[in-house]
């Protein structure tokens, strides 16, 4: 018996990933959610039914939402913010009476996670998702020419920049586009560059504080519902942890953490630890944010990342690169030991390999680069809850 709730994200009926690829991988439990449903709009109860019994019928548990969205209006506490909250509310009251009661969300303005490349190639030929800042400092100077970017670069990364750009094509500079700002998997936002700088100039008034509070509004109203319907709210960190293109972030280390849940004692306040994002600076120590927060930890995200000192990243096997798994792994365990519960965990994330690669995926989200991930894990835990307990 494994302790992870083994679980693997499924972007619903039109993801090229099946249910039953998902059950023959060996997860257990399912993460989706009802992305054609526009952000902001309450999910209605016989939609979140009807794919509830779609996952049953193959065997599996859907037991995590990831994501509903929070609108934009909230983050920024205007236009129809309070419509919004109460409509986020009702989609909690839905979930939880179809017995959903984890929900997976994010406070970043404007973009959710942010790669530059989406097909790097791996020494083995597998392709990966990158970071990489000379591509993403082009972008921001060059292309979307965002006022007083350069204030925000050192004179080398900005000739880096440059450099960078000079020895793009046309189609290199649309394909940097599209990734950067038309909207990843699971991405809640798909912008052309006007529609993106106007999202920009939007936030131009908010500072982090700011946002903070905003985000600190939004979940001490959402609690309220939440408390009462048993359902534990997981905030995912920002991706990368970092400021990026002028945007204040404020989930991207352990001392933010800790300012949400002072600030927010409620337990349905939770995170959704992903060490892939936490894990792109140094300067978080992932085992002793998985014990400090253990009994917040409502859901996590298993995935390993390899840095550079130039800021670049790009996403390595699950067992390698800078996160150290196997004391990630231990820790968890620890936790769900101690706390007496099972954590639904997801191998976030896995390189497009084998068969995949001559197929349409989503990026990040093939069968096998995942398959890989989630067993490399699952022996992980085996092996070590073995010793353990
Ligand atoms: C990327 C994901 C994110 C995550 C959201 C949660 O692969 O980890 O898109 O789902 O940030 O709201």
């Amino acid at each position: 018996m494994f302790l992870c709730k083994q679980s693997w994200r499924w972007y619903g009926p039109n993801d090229p990933v099946s249910l039953w690829d998902i059950r023959q991988a060996g997860a257990t439990d399912i993460v989706t959610a009802l992305h054609q449903i526009p952000n902001g709009e309450v999910w209605p109860l016989e939609a979140i039914q009807y794919r509830k019994r779609k996952i049953s019928e193959v065997g599996l548990t859907w037991s995590v939402v990831e994501s509903v969205p929070v609108h934009e209006d909230i983050k920024k506490r205007t236009g129809n913010y309070k419509q919004y909250i109460e409509n986020y509310k009702q989609t909690i009251r839905n979930l939880a009476a179809c017995d959903i009661r984890t929900v997976t969300y994010n406070f970043m303005p404007i973009l959710d996670w942010t790669r530059t490349d989406l097909a790097y190639q791996l020494p083995d030929r597998s392709r990966a998702l990158r970071f990489e800042m000379a591509a993403f400092v082009a972008f921001d100077l060059y292309i979307l020419k965002r006022p007083g970017a350069e204030k925000d670069y050192t004179v080398e990364q900005i000739s880096k920049a440059k450099n960078r750009f000079d020895g793009m094509s046309e189609d290199d500079k649309e394909l940097l586009v599209r990734n950067m700002i038309a909207g990843l998997p699971g991405a809640e936002e798909s912008f052309t560059i006007e529609q993106f700088q106007a999202a920009l100039d939007s936030y131009k008034e908010i500072t982090a504080v700011e946002l903070r509070n905003n985000l600190i509004y939004f979940i001490n109203e959402i609690s309220l519902i939440a408390e009462e319907e048993g359902v534990q709210m997981a905030i995912h960190p920002d991706d990368p942890p970092r400021s990026i293109l002028g945007l204040p972030r404020i989930l991207s280390n352990a001392d933010d953490v800790r300012k949400l849940f002072k600030a927010v004692p409620s337990k349905s306040n939770g995170l959704c630890l992903c060490t892939g994002s936490f894990g792109v600076s140094c300067e978080n120590d992932l085992t002793s944010m998985l014990h400090e927060f253990g009994d917040r930890l409502y859901f996590v995200h298993f995935r390993s990342t390899r840095r550079n000192e130039d800021g670049d990243f790009y996403e390595d096997n699950h067992l390698e690169g800078d996160v150290d798994m196997y004391e990630a792994m231990k820790a968890l365990l620890v936790v769900q030991y101690t706390h007496k519960r099972r954590i639904p965990v997801r191998p976030d994330h896995g390189h497009q390999m084998l068969d995949d690669l001559h197929k349409n995926t989503n990026p990040g989200y093939s069968a096998i680069g995942r398959l890989r991930g989630l067993a490399e894990l699952r022996g992980l835990e085996m092996g070590i809850s073995k010793t353990l307990f």
